[in-house]
């Protein structure tokens, strides 16, 4: 199927946007050309990045959000909203994003929220580059918000979540969900925390526990005098999260099903945006997002232009020699590089 037009999807031809996504997906050589083109008039939307332990009910509040997003702003210019489901665990788009699908089949009659789900394994720069490829295409076509969906299982959904601006993560009462929070470090990305099914015992409960784990890791990171450092946006910092350090995530308990509490959290998605433009944090974290974009794509082009040129025969035999004790790895890659 030939690559759509780059103007076609500047101008909101959402047939053209959703070859161009699986163009994308499907890592075909000439959407590098598109994004490309298309690069130049990408950076105006808010990234929205939703993770959180698989049922929590992301998909549900992602439902709301997108709805209740949907009223904001001028009645004849209402923003455009698009949401990305990132599913790493399967490789084609299906399975278990079917349930999403059916979740937030009310919104599928509203014209203005695009949705998508994503899938693509192996794709150059990994499923990150594939995130921030799809973000190209859908912030080059006009949308105002990107919702992204993934669940905080691991580091590659650490790594997607992070590309946002604003992250929120979803948390539900139940067995050491709290632990689990840390245990995957999904509380240092977050900036806003959900804590959804309140209408179930233990969410108060669920709630002060996140609290009280959020005074104590900021207390870690604050200065003597109690003040947060790292504010300065001119200071580089290699923490996972440099950015938002003066910005304290508030905690939510909401029922997603029933829409309960949404709209408070949607005031404070609008609040961080003001905070990162306000502060200048908007801009950095595009760096940041960008530059680790930029170093996974030299890393697996790097590799990849390798893997073409090698001579498996070569290779076949370092490696005999290496489980032979002839050498060691270290001295083989020197052998083949
Ligand atoms: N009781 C209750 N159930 C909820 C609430 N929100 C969502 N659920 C239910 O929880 C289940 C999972 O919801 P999803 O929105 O699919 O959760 P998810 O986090 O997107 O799930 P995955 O994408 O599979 O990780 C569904 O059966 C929802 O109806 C809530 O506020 N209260
Ligand atoms: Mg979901």
């Amino acid at each position: 199927m030939p690559i759509p037009d780059p103007i076609a999807i500047r101008h909101g031809d959402r047939l053209a946007l959703s070859r161009a996504l699986t163009a994308v997906e499907n890592n075909q050589p000439e959407s590098r050309e598109l994004l490309s083109a298309l690069f130049p008039f990408t950076g105006q939307a808010h990234l929205i990045g939703i993770t959180g332990a698989p049922g929590t009910g992301k998909s549900t509040l992602v439902n709301q959000l997108a709805k209740n997003l949907r009223r904001e702003g001028h009645p004849d210019h209402p923003p455009q909203v698009a949401i990305i489901a990132v599913d790493p665990s399967s490789p084609f788009s299906g399975g278990a994003l079917l349930g999403d699908r059916i979740r937030m089949a009310d919104l599928a009659g509203d014209e203005s929220i695009f949705i998508r789900s994503m899938a693509s394994r192996g794709a150059l720069g990994g499923l990150a580059h594939s995130t921030a490829s799809f973000v190209t295409l859908l912030d080059s076509a006009g949308f105002d918000l990107i919702i992204i969906e993934t669940v905080g299982a691991g580091q590659a959904e650490v790594d997607i979540a992070s590309l946002a601006h604003t992250v929120l993560v979803v948390e539900a009462p139940g067995l050491g969900d709290d632990i689990q929070a840390i245990k995957a470090g999904i509380l240092e990305i977050a900036d806003i925390i959900v804590v959804n099914k309140a209408d179930r015992p233990g969410a108060d409960n669920t709630a002060r526990a996140l609290r009280v784990m959020l005074e104590m890791a900021q207390s870690q990171t604050s200065g003597p005098q109690g003040k947060h450092i790292s504010k300065d946006p001119c200071v580089p910092s290699t923490s996972a999260k440099p950015a938002t350090a003066a910005w304290d995530p508030p905690v939510h308990t909401i029922v997603a099903t029933e829409g309960k509490g949404v709209q408070a959290v949607i005031e404070d998605i609008q609040r961080h945006a003001r905070y990162l433009k306000g502060s200048g944090l908007w801009r950095q974290k595009e760096a940041t997002r960008l530059r680790r974009d930029l170093e996974a794509l030299i890393r697996d082009t790097l590799v990849n232009q390798w893997q073409q040129r090698r001579d498996q025969d070569q290779f076949e035999q370092v490696l005999a020699d290496v489980i032979q004790r002839k050498y060691s790895p270290v001295e083989a890659v020197e052998k083949l590089l």
